[in-house]
């Protein structure tokens, strides 16, 4: 029996629920005995002239050890190490600690290093830092007009054209939607989210000689080593990087960020261990939001619901350098005609820099944007013909035959069937009763009216085209165990369970037997990281692959025990015993191999490169609102995500579950603000409405499995899915309930504020 595909109970589970977590903060390590506490003085001002910096008061504070500005700083780190692979100008690089200038609110400009961590924020406290303020530019648009400018010698507020990298189809003319009989045009707000981990920002440092050891909340561990040894200019095998628990992420610790690339420094100034965890506020305010776009859809086809023209301009909001949040639209730009056939297609993209805390990926990076915004033209495309919104998507939707399927921007598709995801997720909401409540209660006049919305989306994993690399490395212990050693990790996903999953359907072992090693770049030699769902296509391939090849070298081994062929012997995967095929009364098992094997030799391993795949869904939101007060009760969510091959359907649906919630809380709730003048106004959890089991019925969850030829296991990536499907689900279900009000358009998140004024608005 295979393991792959059943409900294997998470394996991470029993620690997680008996001894808890292990996260960075709370590391026990000789290593870090006496370690000082690092807090950061940081900019109160969205842009500025730093005039001075007078450090004298604050050394003189107790327990003060050191405090370190960016005169400090050697020229190599002076600028954060990457990656910001698209070449925006250079004076967009982010410093590590601000010296000259600062161009947001919460911006690094010094450290201080203290025997405990509150005496950190009293001398933080006593670094006077005088900043002549600047005019700021928060709002994205603004920026876009260049009527302030925040690089003076840049001349522009530009700062990634994603047509000079040939990215976008660009603008033709007016003449573009000539043919259509019906064009429908819609700005379509994506405000900024935060990420908000459970598990804020956190790190430790100590130097072993000239060895840098240090233990970081992050998503990627090869990565921001490679980034350390770049900043401290040593070799890679110079640094070793450790991610304990890692307490979630959802894209926004993905490379290192400026408090945690200056620590070594201060150990090397202060010669001890140090470490640092950052408030909730500073995690909002100085960790860097995602979405933060704009975008200028139209839509245009004819009355009969054919949807023929789309044509989107995408404005990104970078914050204030160039960082991983400015090149997002790269993984927008493919995807923007989402599951429809359209045959024409234009597009432009801008990334913009504004005095905003630089941008970050979060959940779906990019693709949500272009899903809400297709979405959304879609519902209006169908009110001004005059059709159904469900019918006219599947008028649209690309067909099962068409596949792989290339869209008008050259997007290839691997697999799909669009229409079948719609039907399920329509036929397990039960639509025709639920159209005729929302018709009864509309007739009524009932003032709670309820909206029912639908979305079909696709989105990339692994992506953008053309995919990536994930390695692995599968070795048989002595005692005939496993151990998997995977460059993905996990921050949350359950990769010890489902990475044990398939390379135990390989080795015959049984799940409990198969270890996996993550997070430790001395323990396993290379690795991307998990981000952008990449990590079952690409790190569970390498698993599958290398533990297929230890299997091989076991068959030499058992071939000459059983004085067989190598050829000749099989592995029985259902007991995890080998024999010679035909004759399976006498056989082995792994302990037996290994005990015969030269040690250390039942090992291999897999640097596993694929192109991206694509899934897909439907979800179904139903919502009750009430048109007097504009508070909005999700009573349904009901949702197909097909990721392909399931490999583990329970860690799927908590997956699929979490990526809801969040795709929820864009469309009702959550928001990332600003003043005019650049200051944080949701800088907690009372101010920024984070999303709880509260807001939230229990999802109704279709399942459906679409294979991708494209990697051996056939699977998909499902980390995202929920949140790409969800939003727009929910706010055409919020649009719906309104329509008969006169209210056509109301961007995410739709607040009960914004509800009752667009229905004052309307009656006006
Ligand atoms: N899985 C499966 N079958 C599939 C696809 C996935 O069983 N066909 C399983 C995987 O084996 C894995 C999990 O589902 O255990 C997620 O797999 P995958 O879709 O490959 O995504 P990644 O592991 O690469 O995780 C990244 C993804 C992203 S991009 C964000 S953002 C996100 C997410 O995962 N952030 C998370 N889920 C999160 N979950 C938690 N708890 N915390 C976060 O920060």
């Amino acid at each position: 029996m295979t393991i792959v595909g059943t409900k294997v109970l998470r394996k991470e589970d029993p620690k997680f629920l008996t001894e808890g977590a292990r996260y960075t903060a709370d590391l026990v390590d000789p290593r870090l005995d006496g370690a000082l506490h690092a807090t950061f003085v940081r900019s109160t001002v969205a842009n500025g002239r730093i005039e001075s910096i007078e450090i004298e008061e604050a050394m003189a504070m107790p327990g003060v050890v050191a405090v370190v500005t960016g005169a400090d700083l050697p020229e190599s780190l002076r600028l954060l190490p990457g990656p910001v692979p698209l070449f925006p100008p250079e004076m967009l690089n982010r410093p590590v600690l601000a010296t000259e200038r600062v161009r947001f609110v919460g911006e690094p400009i010094a450290l201080v290093v203290t025997e405990k961590a509150y005496q950190g924020e009293d001398a933080a406290e006593a670094v006077l830092v005088e900043i002549e303020p600047l005019t700021a530019v928060v709002d994205l648009e603004e920026a876009a007009t260049d009527e302030v400018v925040i690089y003076e010698s840049l001349g522009t507020n530009l700062a990634i054209d994603f047509s000079t990298l040939g990215m976008s189809t660009g603008f033709s003319n007016e003449a573009f939607f000539e043919g259509c009989e019906v064009v429908v045009s819609q700005r379509v707000s994506h405000q900024r989210m935060s990420s908000a981990p459970l598990e804020v920002r956190s790190a430790a440092t100590v130097w072993e000689d000239d060895r840098l050891v240090m233990w970081m909340s992050t998503q990627a561990a090869h990565g921001a080593r490679d980034g350390f040894a770049t900043a401290y200019e040593l070799d890679a095998g110079s640094v070793h990087l450790v991610a304990p628990d890692v307490g979630g992420g959802f894209g926004s610790k993905i490379s290192p960020y400026p408090e945690e690339i200056v620590l070594p420094l201060a150990s090397r100034i202060t010669g001890r261990p140090i470490r640092w965890f950052e408030t909730r506020t500073e995690n909002m305010i100085a960790m860097g939001y995602g979405r933060g776009h704009v975008h200028y859809a139209t839509i245009g086809g004819d009355r009969s619901g054919n949807v023929t023209h789309y044509r989107i301009d995408v404005l990104s909001d970078s914050g204030a350098y160039a960082r991983i949040g400015g090149f997002l639209p790269l993984f927008t730009l493919p995807m923007v005609s989402g599951t429809y056939d359209i045959p024409h297609v234009e597009t432009r993209a801008r990334s913009f820099v504004t005095n905003t805390v630089p941008s970050e990926a979060f959940r779906g990076a990019g693709r949500p944007e272009a899903t809400l915004s297709i979405e959304r033209c879609m519902d209006l495309f169908a009110a001004e013909v005059g059709l159904d919104p469900i019918e006219v998507r599947r008028r649209n939707l690309i067909q099962p035959d068409a596949f792989p399927a290339t869209t008008a921007v050259g997007t290839e598709y691997d697999t799909g069937d669009y229409e079948r995801a719609l039907d399920l997720a329509l036929e397990a909401a039960d639509i025709d009763e639920l159209r005729a409540e929302r018709d009864r209660r509309r007739d009524a006049g009932d003032p709670i009216a309820m909206g029912i919305g639908v979305s079909v989306y696709v989105e990339v994993t692994a992506g953008p085209a053309p995919g990536g690399n994930e390695f692995a490395k599968v070795e048989i212990t002595p005692d005939g165990k496993a151990k998997v050693y995977s460059g993905a990790l996990s921050h949350g996903q359950s990769h010890a369970t489902t990475f044990a999953m398939i390379a135990g359907d390989q080795l015959g072992l049984p799940v409990e037997d198969v270890e996996l090693i993550q997070g430790d770049t001395d323990l396993v030699a290379q690795g991307t990281g998990t981000f952008g769902s990449r990590s079952t296509q690409l790190g569970g391939s390498a698993v599958f692959e290398a533990a297929a090849g230890v299997v091989d070298k076991a068959r030499e081994v058992a071939a000459d025990l059983l004085e067989a062929a190598a050829e000749d012997v099989v592995l029985d995967t259902d007991s995890g015993l080998f024999h010679v095929a035909g004759s399976p009364s006498v056989s082995m098992g792994w302990s037996d191999v290994a005990a015969a094997a030269e040690a250390g030799s039942l090992v291999a391993d897999k640097d596993f490169n694929a192109n991206c795949s694509y899934p897909f869904g439907a979800h179904v939101a139903v919502v009750d609102v009430d048109t007097e007060t504009g508070g909005v009760t999700l009573r349904r969510m009901i949702t197909c995500d097909d990721a392909g091959t399931i490999i583990n359907p329970i860690i799927v649906e908590g997956q699929r579950h979490g990526g809801i919630a969040q795709g929820v809380a864009q469309a009702l709730l959550e928001e990332v603000t600003y003043d005019p003048d650049g200051n944080p106004v949701t800088s907690n959890f009372a101010d920024y409405s984070i999303i709880s089991m509260a807001e939230l019925p229990s999802f109704e969850l279709v399942a459906m499995e679409t294979p991708t030829p494209n990697n051996p296991l056939g699977a998909k990536g499902v980390g995202e899915s929920g949140a790409i499907g969800g939003t727009p689900a929910v706010q055409s279900a919020v649009l719906d309930a309104l329509s008969g009000l006169g209210v056509t358009h109301i961007d995410v998140p739709i607040t009960p504020q914004k509800i009752w004024t667009a229905i004052a608005e309307a009656n006006a």
